[in-house]
């Protein structure tokens, strides 16, 4: 057996499936997790010292690149001053003025630990805010693992979703509703039926959790305008977006202004920080102000700010956004031209430094019931196929990839070239 092999039987014996988190271990597209032992730049080494070209990318916090210097030496003098206080910092301060400028939506920020906190924080203060019990989200988004946001959507469109997780009761998930993305007439019959009893509508502005999908203008708009006259409370998950598809958000893309908005990933630059910020008017409900209690020991954590800080830092010089979709769109232009010329069928698209490649589609997925059509077995012989050159993508077909600014021509060139390889091979099969 090879290092990753071996590791990956030792996990096993000590954690469950021998991950920390699920999709880590392969479980869509089979074979052995790489174990990584070290990243920098566009690229990571695992325990064999094989190099990969990664599209990961930590699932969205590697924007500037793995290990970036600046990166490493701010949060390693940081390091010398102690790892955790407690008690509140100025690092704090600067960067939820930071966020505040970048998200023109946010007037206030609390920091958390993962996305998965925000979410929840988030939900729990809409329901605060409104006094109202009902949340609406939608196939295919992923908004963390809190209870009330495990569940599949119910056997019609007005009826309330059920747990689509052990160990969650029905009654945690009898308050959520869940609707097609992108379908404008599902929320406003929902709305007719529910408006006054609902607290939040939460969304992914650019879906990331079932592989990219863009919403429609008219479904964005739709959320914002029926919230507003319902006096519900509208929630960008920006975890995955924020900070990745513009500087501004999947929120300045679409230039709405949502009244929450979580964010995660990218605020952090690799560390475990996450955000929940939005209207001064809702934020004041949040303890210790307000009566929607929320708290972290590890919230606003020192170093995690640290690298946050830098990573805001780096994002804002000049240019940086236009080089990142031009890499990503590089990327994917170069995938379908690729694809076309051996007949493999194959569509991509990016939105930002964000990608969706989608296997046996004849068009972009709108919803999760088009992305349930993919040909996942082509997808798993790409996925390996590409691993075995060394490269990296999600181990997954529902799930977005991730270009940084350490993807440079070369190497992306390098990825079209060995793509090329791997669909002449498919082409053949
Ligand atoms: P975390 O609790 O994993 O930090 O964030 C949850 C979350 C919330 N909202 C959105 C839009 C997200 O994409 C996520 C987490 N994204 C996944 C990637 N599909 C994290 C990878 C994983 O679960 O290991």
């Amino acid at each position: 057996m090879n290092r990753n092999e071996t590791l990956f039987e030792d996990a096993k014996k000590f954690i469950p499936g021998g991950v920390n988190s699920p999709v880590r271990a392969f479980g869509s597209v089979g074979g052995v997790p790489r174990f990584i032992r070290c990243a920098k730049g566009a690229c990571v080494w695992d325990e064999d010292d094989r190099s990969y070209i990664d599209y990961i990318g930590s699932w969205g916090p590697a924007i500037v690149g793995h290990a970036h210097p600046e990166v490493i030496k701010a949060v390693s003098k940081a390091a010398e001053s102690g790892l955790s206080f407690g008690a509140p910092t100025a690092g704090e301060i600067e960067i939820a003025k930071e966020i505040i400028k970048l998200v023109p939506s946010v007037e206030q920020v609390r920091l958390v630990s993962s996305g998965t906190e925000a979410t929840m924080s988030a939900i729990r203060l809409a329901r605060g805010f409104t006094g109202r019990d009902l949340i609406i989200k939608f196939e295919g988004c992923y908004h963390g693992h809190s209870d009330s946001l495990l569940v599949k959507a119910g056997s019609g469109m007005l009826t309330f979703g059920t747990p689509n997780s052990g160990g969650v009761p029905a009654d945690f998930t009898r308050n959520t509703l869940v609707l097609p993305y992108n379908d404008c007439n599902a929320i406003s019959d929902v709305f007719r039926e529910y408006g006054k009893q609902i607290a939040c509508v939460i969304v992914e502005p650019f879906a990331g959790n079932m592989n990219l999908v863009r919403p429609s203008t008219e479904f964005m708009q739709t959320l914002r305008t029926i919230t507003q006259k319902h006096d519900a409370i509208l929630i960008f998950d920006e975890v995955m977006t924020g900070f990745r598809v513009a500087l501004g958000g999947a929120q300045s893309l679409h230039d709405i202004k949502p009244d929450l908005t979580t964010m995660g990933k990218v605020i952090g630059g690799g560390m475990p920080l996450a955000a929940f910020g939005g209207r001064a008017d809702i934020m004041a409900k949040i303890s210790p102000l307000g009566d929607v209690y929320q708290a972290g020991t590890l919230s606003g954590n020192p170093i995690a700010v640290t690298a946050g800080l830098k990573t805001l830092e780096l994002i804002q010089k000049d240019g940086f956004y236009e080089n990142l979709t031009q890499q990503a769109s590089k990327l994917t232009q170069g995938l379908q031209e690729l694809a076309n010329k051996y007949n493999i069928p194959l569509l991509a698209d990016n939105v930002g430094g964000m990608f969706g490649i989608y296997f046996g589609l004849d068009k972009l997925p709108q919803n999760y019931q088009d992305m349930q059509k993919c040909d996942g077995k082509l997808f798993k012989k790409f996925f390996h196929a590409m691993l075995e050159t060394g490269v990296m993508f999600a181990p997954s077909p529902f799930e977005a990839g991730f270009v940084s600014a350490a993807h440079d021509n070369e190497f992306i060139n390098i990825t079209l070239e060995r793509a090329e390889k791997v669909f002449s091979n498919l082409q053949a099969a």
